[in-house]
């Protein structure tokens, strides 16, 4: 009795941790963000889960690919291969262009205001679920090699893979250490990473336990900055003539009348007391001051790199290091052709986010510009649909979670925002979005690059930048391909553009993303040369 009255009135003492551990719930539950099992519905019943193979590589922009002729000297045959036999998507697209947050995008299916890793440094909250975990659940065996970069402190392993390879942040092009399944073993003897990676993940596929379906997921380090080549490929293209894009000169000041070096001085007399405005302000183009202060700085063709990197060598290293990327995807493709696997199984070629070779007068990525936020697509798969085709259809990165779920037949979660493509590679376009939405949040080590969201249709695209001043953009990319035309005073489509900000809004709204991420940074930037080494 006592036991009893001293229980009942300290329940609360005991009911206390009871509901703190439902809280918890077991590991598994808790990594969940959504509250859904990680044990998904099945789409079909007695179909055969089909294999997939995952390569990604790291800010190779959309069109740098032989087939489509954009540099005539590049020769990528692998990639050429996987058009001409598979799929191409020549619009394909990040919902961020960073590297962090676009591979989030890819093993989460989320945007990056959702899954919240918003920049190249803080480490992946620990409530995401990657989508290898479902297949895991599903009877996969699935292996991850290659570049992580989500947090640039930990290489160790992470949920979802059943084996394990990969290395600290960005990792080094020779001689890397890799993270093994939590062993760290380091190569010597010019060890050449994509070549290193390719040959550790066919070597999985040859030993793996054949019984069960698998997914491989192969992350390249290249051909991210600074580029180097495999040795066999150096100075390959040195004599080769660059391809200077016709936007090369949008930013600079003697086509904007506007220097934006440190005083800020305008070269052109004004009319009058009043300030400038317009066109008279912004110049004929109307291209927003921060590209024109860009230029001149870590990511502009005036001063790269703080003036330590040459346009000429930057192109040509880059080119030389996407052949190593493309006899991967060879080795891949020889591989599956050798176990009598090619026609079956599913291989998937992306690029993380795209790259400026000069557009805007800029280098690197982050921005709304097509050169920025196009990415290669191909897919390869004979046995699923017809070879040789071009599908214009928009697709994203954060439909890669969805397809590669629908292949091992499970339904995705209801909250994923991707789509499966599945339906576009068979020939099926009805109900497939006709527009994309796009984010960037400034990132504190290159403050040159604002916060922006954007809406692109099959012909517009509309730019606002949040937390600064100056102009939005608006581009008729039918008339306009290289964005040189800033439409955004122009009378004919303020109604258009009206609809589109408030499209944006409806978007956030609607997917929760109505709030900034912010994340802890206490470090002097890298990319401010104005001022250098302060906090
Ligand atoms: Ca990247």
């Amino acid at each position: 009795m006592i036991n009893l009255l001293f229980f009942s009135r300290y329940a609360w003492m005991f009911s206390f941790p009871l509901l703190f551990c439902l809280s918890c719930g077991s590991e598994k539950d808790s990594r969940d963000s959504k509250g859904t099992s990680l044990s998904l519905e099945s789409l079909r019943q007695g179909e055969k889960p089909r294999n997939v193979i995952f390569i990604l590589s790291d800010d190779h922009r959309y069109d740098f690919m032989g087939f489509t002729g954009k540099i005539p000297w590049l020769e990528t045959p692998n990639m050429d291969k996987m058009a001409a036999q598979g799929a191409h998507f020549p619009n394909a697209f990040v919902t961020t262009s960073l590297c962090s947050p676009s591979r989030a995008s890819i093993l989460t299916g989320l945007f990056s205001h959702s899954h919240t890793v918003v920049d190249n440094h803080a480490p992946v909250p620990d409530n995401l679920v990657f989508f290898p975990e479902y297949l895991q659940k599903g009877g996969y065996e699935t292996g991850f090699f290659g570049k992580w970069h989500m947090g640039s402190d930990s290489d160790e392993p992470r949920p979802g893979f059943d084996h394990w390879e990969s290395f600290r942040g960005q990792g080094v092009y020779y001689n890397p250490t890799l993270n093994i399944n939590g062993e760290h073993i380091s190569y010597e003897d010019s060890t050449y990473i994509t070549d290193l990676l390719t040959e550790h993940a066919l070597e999985w596929l040859r030993q793996r336990d054949k019984e069960k379906p698998y997914f491989l997921y192969l992350s390249h380090k290249a051909v991210h900055a600074e580029f180097a080549p495999a040795q066999r490929h150096f100075k390959k293209y040195e004599e080769e003539e660059l391809v200077i894009p016709p936007s090369f000169y949008t930013s600079a000041p003697q086509v904007t009348g506007k220097r934006m070096d440190g005083n800020q001085t305008l070269e052109r007399e004004g009319p009058g007391p009043e300030p400038y405005a317009g066109e008279d302000y912004y110049g004929e183009g109307r291209m927003p001051d921060w590209q024109k202060m860009q230029r001149e700085g870590w990511h502009g063709v005036d001063y790269m790199y703080h003036g330590r990197m040459d346009f000429g060598e930057f192109f040509r290293r880059y080119c030389e290091t996407l052949l190593g990327v493309d006899q991967s995807i060879g080795a891949v493709l020889d591989y599956l052709e050798e176990v009598g696997e090619l026609e079956s199984t599913m291989v998937i070629y992306m690029g993380d986010n795209g790259f400026s070779f000069g557009e805007h007068g800029l280098i690197d990525k982050r921005h709304f510009y097509e050169e920025s936020v196009k990415v290669p697509f191909l897919v390869h798969c004979p046995e699923l649909f017809e070879s040789g085709k071009t599908i214009d259809k928009m697709v994203q990165n954060i439909d890669i979670a969805p397809t590669v779920l629908e292949m091992a037949g499970l339904k995705a979660p209801d909250h994923l925002h991707g789509m499966s493509f599945v339906p576009l590679l068979k020939g099926e376009e009805s109900g497939w979005r006709d527009r994309i939405f796009y984010e960037y949040y400034w990132e504190y080590d290159f403050p040159h690059t604002p916060t922006m969201h954007g809406v692109r249709t099959d012909r517009y695209k509309y730019i606002r930048y949040h937390g600064i001043w100056d102009t939005n953009e608006f581009y008729d990319l039918l008339e306009d391909p290289y964005e040189m035309n800033n439409l955004i005073a122009s009378p004919e489509h303020r109604d258009q553009i009206e609809e589109l900000a408030h499209e944006i809004y409806d978007w956030l709204e609607s997917t929760d993303g109505m709030q900034i991420p912010l994340k802890r940074t206490v470090k002097n930037r890298s990319g401010d040369h104005r001022n250098p080494g302060v906090f």
